[in-house]
Order: structure tokens, then sequence, then C-alpha cells
């Protein structure tokens, strides 16, 4: 059998059992990652599935090669080898292999960064968030309801309605901060002086845990806040006993 019938069938067969693992379990695996919980970290949780499952296929095929090098042009004999000085063919296959790879991954990246930094004319709801040190102020315009906690017993709480677009406009009061949500697969820089924008459109009600991702100060390791993803109808009567208790 030929050398080339041989790596050829080793590909194939690689191929196979990476489809065959991904079918299998029926949906494709999460490789570590949140599932997003919104519409647009959902997007951005499977360009992160994209990406393992092609570095999977370009590790596989990497080590099949190499393995196949090992073994057929190991050590035979005392006899030098026939002397080869470049392979023109070879060398262009192997240039524009990876720059095509590169291109799709990045036009995969650029419309996925489309989606997530998109800003909604018509939000459902907007949502004012403050960092400053050491916490977190969140300000709901259209109600005039705020929540800030500052302290290491209580945290804020972010309230979202569930399946709505909520528009942030997040800046802060006083040095850098981060807006990190885990489990939205979403991270964005809390700035003096900039004002950020952003769009949430949660997809299922349950509760996350939100944190500042940049070294603030003393207390940085406080600065956390809940997220409750609710039902509209629980949203507007959070809404309610926020506005009378003011
Ligand atoms: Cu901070």
């Amino acid at each position: 059998m030929s050398r080339k019938i041989l790596l050829s069938r080793g590909i194939r067969g690689v191929a196979v059992l990476v489809a065959g693992a991904v079918l299998a379990s029926c949906k494709i695996p999460s490789f570590g990652a949140f599932h997003g919980n919104t519409v647009q970290g959902n997007s951005t949780y499977h360009l992160w599935q994209g990406f393992f499952i092609a570095s999977i296929f370009v590790g596989g095929i990497t080590f099949l090669l190499l393995g196949y090098a090992l073994i057929r042009f190991r050590r035979h004999g005392d006899a030098i080898p026939k002397q080869v000085h470049g392979n023109t063919k070879l060398e262009v296959f192997y240039t524009v292999i990876p720059v095509l790879i590169v291109a799709v991954l990045f036009v995969f990246t650029v419309r996925v960064e489309n989606k997530v930094d998109a800003v909604s004319r018509n939000p459902n709801l907007r949502v004012d968030v403050t960092a400053f040190q050491w916490g977190w102020k969140f300000y709901y315009p259209s109600y005039r309801v705020a929540t800030i906690t500052q302290g290491v017993d209580a945290y804020p709480t972010l309230e979202l309605p569930v399946g709505e677009t909520a528009t942030f406009q997040l800046v802060s009061n006083d040095v850098v901060h981060g807006f990190y949500l885990p489990q939205f697969d979403f991270s964005r820089y809390a700035l003096p002086g900039v004002t950020n924008y952003f769009d949430f459109t949660p997809q299922h009600t349950a509760s996350f845990v939100g944190r500042c991702s940049q070294l603030c100060g003393l207390y940085h390791a406080e600065m956390l806040f809940y997220v409750h993803v609710v039902t509209p109808a629980q949203f507007a009567s959070w809404i309610d006993t926020h506005q009378k208790a003011r």
C-alpha cells in the first residue's frame, strides 16, 4: 500500500473518530466553557466550540503526521539517506492552509464580535452601571430605581427580565474596574471618563454571581454582585417594591 493512501486513510480515520464522538454525544460538548445564558453570550460560546473543534482537527492531523514521520523515517541502517533540499509544492501547501484556517477563524470572530458589541436602538430596558471603590451601582433610569450596596456582607443585585433586551451603560467613578459575568461569557472594562455600552438578552431565569476583573485596590475581592434573571412579572413587582421603598 502506498504512503499516500496510508496517510489519507489515517486523516480520514481521525476525522471519522472526531465526528463520531461529536455525534455520539448528540450535541457538541462545552469544552469547559459556560453556555452564555444570554443571546450574546451564547454566540461567544458557539465560537469557542468552533475554535476548539478546529484545534482538535489541526492537533490531530499534526500528531498523525509527526507519528508517521517518526516511524517511517527512523534510522534503518548506516547508509546515508537521499539528500533533499526543499519541496516547493509542500511549502506552498503548508503556508496556504494555515493562512486559510486563520482567515476562516477571523471571519467567524468578527461576525460574533459584531453580534456581541451590537447595541439595540429600542431596548426593553436601560441599566446604568457605575463601578466604584469598592462596589457597584445599578440604576434603572426609566424607573428611577437604583441598587447600591457597599460592604463586605451584602452585595448589590442586578435584576433582569428574561427574554428582554437590556442596554447597559458602564462607567467608573474612580479607577479602572472590570464588569465580569463569567456565566454570561462576558467581561468589559469600567473606565473613568469612558462610557461603554453593551446589550444582554437573558435566555433563562437563574441567579449568577458577577465580579470585578481588574485589581482595583484593597477591597477589590469584595466587588461582587448578584444577577437575578426573572420573569417579566417578577421584574415588574421587584421594581414596584423598590419604588415604594424609596
Ligand atoms: Cu474593581
